[in-house]
């Protein structure tokens, strides 16, 4: 394909970069959440949609498979990185990575004491570089989601994860004790497709950061 293609995950990602691509006059032309199409083609007949899973989306750009993506840097810090250049923080699908646990564990103390934390998260590199840079000995536990029920049921005594309005810990009477980052959504571009093609992905991402720019004055 020689025109752009973009990947994105639906549901709040393609919520909050719908805004994005029109102002850099891209527009989907259907809604991700009703077709069942994984390729979306765009008003511009130069530029396609992949829809993937939100993990996905590096893979899809450093393989080359898509040119530009949008993930969380939460998905970034567990891919690593590679082979992606991320020129642009959009500032969209905010949250905080956090460490939380159940109300009423003395997390200091049980870091303090030494106790060996067994942890369950779906962000395994992020939590196990968190831990280490702390010292704290820990015993993670692999979830690929609701991460919160697992010390309600006896299978952790902590979890990593995002957390937005923190309505999620409150209705499982969990707390968070830690922050590991703040979150938000970044444009990635295939570094090889840049300098192959920069005429072409150049005035998108340009594009994109003076959305962001216009958003963050109009907030
Ligand atoms: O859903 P799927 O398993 O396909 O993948 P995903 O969960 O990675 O994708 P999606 O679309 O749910 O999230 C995409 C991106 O949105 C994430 O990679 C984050 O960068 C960002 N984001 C922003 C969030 C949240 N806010 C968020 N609150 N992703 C998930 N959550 C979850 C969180 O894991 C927790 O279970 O929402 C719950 C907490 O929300 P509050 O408001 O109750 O605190
Ligand atoms: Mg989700």
């Amino acid at each position: 394909m020689k025109g752009i293609t973009i990947a994105l995950s639906k549901g709040r990602i393609f919520e909050e970069t719908a805004p994005l691509l029109a102002a850099a006059g891209i527009r989907a032309a259907e809604d991700p959440e009703r077709s069942r199409k994984l390729i979306l083609p765009t008003n511009r007949s130069d530029v396609r949609i992949l829809i993937v899973r939100a993990s996905d989306v590096p893979t899809y750009v450093q393989h080359g498979a898509a040119d530009l993506g949008i993930a969380g840097r939460d998905v970034l810090m567990e891919h690593g990185g590679a082979g992606l250049y991320q020129p642009l923080d959009l500032g969209i699908a905010r949250c905080r990575m956090m460490v939380a646990v159940p109300e009423g564990f003395d997390y200091a103390l049980a870091v303090k004491q030494g106790a060996r934390l067994r942890v369950a998260t779906k962000y395994l590199r992020t939590a196990s570089e968190h831990f280490a840079a702390k010292g704290v000995h820990v015993e993670l536990i692999k979830l690929y989601g609701s991460m919160e029920l697992a010390p309600l049921v006896g299978l952790a005594d902590a979890i990593v994860d995002l957390v937005s309005s923190g309505n999620t810990l409150r209705a499982n009477h969990l707390v968070a004790v830690e922050e590991i980052a703040p979150v938000s959504a970044r444009l990635v571009v295939n570094q090889a497709a840049l300098k192959l093609r920069r005429p072409l992905l150049q005035p998108v991402i340009e594009a994109f950061a003076t959305a962001v720019r216009t958003a963050a004055e109009a907030a």
